[in-house]
């Protein structure tokens, strides 16, 4: 299936440049072109003098990431690598022995086209010795056949091109790395998993042992209602999963992978309550805690189809003292670790909508 394991990295950025896209209309473009030690893509520099590319975002942070990607010209081929590394739960930095997935294919006449148009426009400028700004890049460098082995440090037109680069490196990814025969066999997929689902919905079919109706007693119990059940897709692969909410822990998430019914993620408590929230152009599982004092904590998490994490966001308001239980601007605020201010916790929580039986794409289970 798709997205094996991209890493994430892309999305802390994404997300990170996403509040500082808006405000930056075209004229950032002609700022960056009108600097004379600049070079453009496409006009100073033609496309076919690019020799290599490099893309590399590293985390070296708790929750260390490493990942590149490369796309070069190699005997006439167009080629592309790509490289993730991941050392979970722990600091970086990630060595070759922490490698998740690692691959390199010949790009197409129109994928290489592709990748042309995203770094058309882009610019080219004398590499400075960046230093370490302590964030996780991504570090650009365009290689070229007349770059005098210095004017290499590349930049996007924009910070969407840069967002629709990634995405473009992660759709590559999966195409190659896993399940070929997705794509034909899309639908007749969907049905076949939404048919094991409401096998289980019926009890007909147990999990670990279990009927639905048992998972859930539950519910009726301790909070004398039934579990409402939906479907929505949650890791973006086109096919619905299944998604039971059980009132204070959430949801319950089930997949069918390989034929098989899976619980791909649930509540843990109410101190991480399991939702789905959507944003930051993608659809994440969360854990959450909104419903203790002196705290607001958001975690929240993008699984790829086979349920590999693929990038993990920590959104928290913390304010321990607050005599009203609500947060101030002299509140703690962190995106992924990082202090931020009120506005921009603000911000982040309301680009993200939760997804509920109501949402759009959910559709119901009955
Ligand atoms: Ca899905
Ligand atoms: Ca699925």
């Amino acid at each position: 299936m798709i997205l094996l394991a991209v890493l994430a990295g892309c999305c802390v950025l994404t997300a990170g440049c996403g509040a500082e896209e808006e405000p930056e209309p075209e004229t950032e473009e002609e700022d960056m072109t009108s600097d004379s030690d600049e070079m453009i893509v496409g006009e100073d520099i033609s496309i076919e003098d690019i020799t290599e590319f490099y893309f590399t975002r590293e985390n070296i942070n708790y929750d260390a990431y490493y990942q590149r990607y490369k796309f070069y010209v190699e005997d006439g081929k167009h080629m592309f690598f790509h490289e993730t590394r991941e050392r979970k739960d722990d600091y970086g930095p990630c060595t070759e022995e922490d490698t998740t997935l690692i691959g390199t294919i010949e790009l197409t006449d129109d994928q290489w086209n592709e990748f042309a148009d995203l770094v058309s426009k882009g610019t080219v400028k004398e590499r400075e010795d960046s230093g370490d700004s302590g964030d996780d890049g991504p570090w650009l460098y365009l290689y070229w056949t007349n770059d005098e082995g210095k004017y290499q440090q590349f930049k996007f037109r924009s910070y969407k091109t840069e967002a629709q680069f990634e995405e473009f490196c992660l759709s590559l990814v999966p195409e190659q790395a896993s399940d070929p025969d997705e794509g034909s066999a899309g639908s007749a997929d969907a049905a076949a998993d939404d048919e094991i689902y409401q096998q289980f919905i019926n009890d007909e079919l147990k999990l670990d042992g279990e009927t639905f109706s048992e998972i859930f007693s539950f519910v009726k119990e301790d909070f004398d209602t039934e579990p409402v059940t939906f479907y929505y897709d949650v890791d973006e692969d086109g096919k619905d999963e299944l998604l039971v909410s059980t009132v204070f822990y959430g949801y319950n998430i089930y997949d069918v992978r390989n034929g098989e019914l899976e619980l791909r993620d649930c509540g843990d408590g109410t101190a991480a309550e399991c939702g789905v929230y959507k944003g930051n152009g993608h659809v994440y599982v969360s854990h959450s805690d909104f419903s203790h004092a002196g705290r607001k904590m958001l975690s929240l998490v993008r699984y790829d189809v086979d349920g590999v994490i693929l990038e993990t966001i920590d959104i928290n308001a913390e304010y321990w003292d607050a005599e009203d239980d609500m947060y101030d601007e002299n509140s703690d605020f962190t995106y992924n670790g990082k202090k931020i201010t009120m506005q921009e916790y603000e911000d982040y929580m309301n680009s993200y909508e939760f997804i509920d039986p109501d949402s759009d794409n959910a559709r119901p289970a009955p």
